[in-house]
């Protein structure tokens, strides 16, 4: 059999194929030995439920990372959590006149239950306000202090005369000394990300009383940084493998000079630190966030009866601590945060990698929880189920750059790739198999060489009709969705996925199964076995995306659900067809539109 696919064929499948394969790929593509793997999505501040923003910035990156690695057979576990202290969480209680541990415990709770409604499965979800968490942190800031990387310095600090209280982080604004834009808060500038030291803010405000501060002494501990330089650039300069937004901004960060950092804060929501006659002096936040990590693995392995499994991955250099996080998480996590690891008294592991995406706009606008511009996760899942989302936000993940979510992108997303790809691919084949093949297909002789070498055998160019030699070797795409997985380009798995579901309705439409069915019956079983089979293949390389609806697409093919990732080239004797039911529904502009005005009225659920 040769196929050769004309021009009829959609040039942008076809330009779509070209451009893919032309990425260069890591040779490695084979795993030797399995791997002991520690992943965590950074914890996120708990004064309010789950965004999108969050789930496209550290969540479901980490849990499709995890869920591919898990079916690779990896030793892996996914920890996180919520930040439960930090300024956005104190001013929001003083909002609300409630204790800060109120509104700490009550968002973790709700923001679990959005991770649920996504299937997105920690394997731990703590909180930083818990005991075991406060006590640990403590520890780590003792250790810092013995090893000699702490200073304690008299400074002058502003100061809200009005309420009595310093003004640190996020209790104060003003414009930013580097890129002069305005808003810029007393610890980072959103605008061009670098972190501030308060008394440089140019017309510092109050953010509780709007009020101009007065400046006041007040003692605070630095973290010395300086003192880590030449031990960060060395440990740094073994990392050519991360991701390129994520080398670029810590080497501006380290050429503008490391300098001391306060790591205590003048406030009554923290981590008392541990010192005698420091009352109201509490860790900063960004000192205790990350130690969260370690406390939150230390809460699983208690629950799981063995209080010391944690040591098992974070005291062994083998394992790979890997973070997943925003951008404007980086210089906490590859300066500050080894640093600190690095002189505590038991041998921490230090981050292998820190895959941190860019932002996600919402509808050509930065995304705002202050202006109510996002989408809630809460909200989201009344109107639609948490899998759609999944596959829309890793088709667009903000991988190397910005991307944008749109309602009407989502609807084309679903509506195109799902339905009329995915869902046709599945939908025309399962219910051709029941109609003339009395529900069962079985694979012929010839199904070995159809999956076998070099899908683009005659080679691939931008001119050139898109040809194929039997079909097959998926093998090209299937060992480039693999790579991709693993270099966190879920984006790119995604496209080389529905490439190959393509393939399947071409070959399809070529081989004109309700034709042959008439006079060759065993050249439509031949058609619809092969087809079968990509789908099989197809529900194990979405499972990490798509993990529910691929279930139920197994299902529908009597598959367990019992699989690992070398199954996909094991191809069975035959399949045989369940109860058929439409794998997606379409979205109709209706929805959307109703989507659209209650982003407009702006969401109810803070
Ligand atoms: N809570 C900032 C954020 O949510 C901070 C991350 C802490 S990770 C240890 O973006
Ligand atoms: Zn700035």
């Amino acid at each position: 059999m040769r196929f050769f696919v004309g021009s009829d064929f959609e040039d942008s499948l076809r330009k779509t194929a070209f451009f893919i394969l032309q990425i260069p790929l890591d040779e490695n593509t084979r795993r030797k030995n399995l791997e002991k793997i520690l992943v965590t999505s950074a914890l996120t501040y708990a004064n309010g439920p789950l965004h999108i923003g969050h789930v496209a910035g550290s969540y479901l990156n980490a849990d499709i990372f995890v869920r591919y690695n898990k079916l690779l057979g990896n030793d892996i576990i996914y920890i996180g959590g919520t930040d439960d202290y930090g300024t956005p969480i104190s001013i929001k209680a003083e909002e609300e006149g409630v204790k800060p541990r109120v509104i700490a415990e009550r968002y973790n709770k709700r923001m679990k239950k959005d991770l649920d409604g996504l299937n997105i499965q920690l394997d731990n979800f703590s909180g930083t306000s818990r005991p075991r968490h406060i006590k640990v942190s403590q520890d780590f800031f003792t250790n810092l202090l013995e090893a000699g990387y702490v200073n304690k310095k008299t400074l002058n600090q502003f100061y809200d005369e009005k309420h009595k209280r310093f003004l640190a982080d996020r209790y104060i604004e003003g414009i930013c000394p580097h890129c002069k834009s305005e808003g810029a808060r007393g610890d980072q500038c959103d605008k061009c990300g670098k972190l501030i030291d308060a008394m440089s803010l140019i017309e510092p405000r109050s953010k509780i009383s709007g009020e101009k501060p007065i400046i006041k002494e007040t003692t605070h501990w630095y973290i010395n940084l300086p003192k880590f330089e030449k031990q960060l650039r060395e440990w740094l300069a073994t990392k050519k493998y991360w991701k390129d937004n994520v080398l670029n901004f810590i080497m501006s960060w380290l050429n503008e000079g490391l300098i001391e950092r306060a790591i205590t804060r003048d406030l009554n929501w923290g981590i008392p630190i541990p010192l005698e006659n420091t009352k109201g002096k509490v860790l900063y936040v960004w000192f205790d966030a990350p130690i969260g990590y370690i406390s939150s693995t230390m809460e699983w392995a208690e629950k799981k009866g063995q209080p010391d499994l944690w040591k098992k991955y974070w005291l062994d250099p083998e394992t790979k601590l890997i973070h997943f996080l925003g951008k404007d998480n980086i210089p906490f996590h590859t300066i500050i945060w080894p640093a600190v690891l690095s002189k505590q008294k038991e041998p921490f592991i230090l981050p292998y990698d820190v895959p941190a995406n860019e932002f996600l706009n919402l509808e050509g606008q930065k995304m705002s929880t202050s202006r109510n511009w996002t989408v809630w996760v809460e909200d989201y899942l009344k109107y639609f189920d948490g899998e759609l989302l999944r596959y829309v936000l890793a088709a667009n993940a903000p991988e190397t750059k910005d991307s944008d979510f749109t309602w009407k992108d989502f609807q084309n997303k679903i509506n195109n790739d799902l339905n009329n790809v995915l869902g046709n691919l599945a939908n025309r084949t399962f219910i051709f198999i029941k109609k003339y093949l009395n529900g069962k297909v079985n694979k012929t002789e010839n199904i070995d060489k159809l999956f076998a070498e070099n899908l683009f055998s005659s080679g691939l160019n931008n001119n050139t009709p898109f040809y194929f030699d039997n079909l097959e070797d998926i093998s090209d795409i299937i060992n480039g969705i693999d790579e991709s997985y693993k270099k966190y380009k879920v984006r790119r798995a995604v496209q080389l996925i529905l490439l190959l579901t393509r393939i399947g309705n071409r070959y399809f439409d070529i081989e004109k199964p309700w034709v042959t069915i008439k006079k060759n019956r065993s050249e439509a079983n031949e058609t619809l076995f092969f087809c079968s089979e990509l789908l099989r293949r197809i529900s194990i390389l979405f499972t990490p995306i798509m993990p529910e609806a691929m279930k139920k697409l197994r299902k529908m093919m009597n598959l367990a659900d019992d699989f690992e990732w070398d199954d996909i080239k094991k191809v069975p004797e035959s399949f045989k067809i369940g109860e058929v039911s439409p794998l997606f529904k379409k979205i109709e502009d209706a929805e959307i539109e109703k989507q659209l005005e209650l982003l407009k009225e702006g969401s109810e659920i803070l």
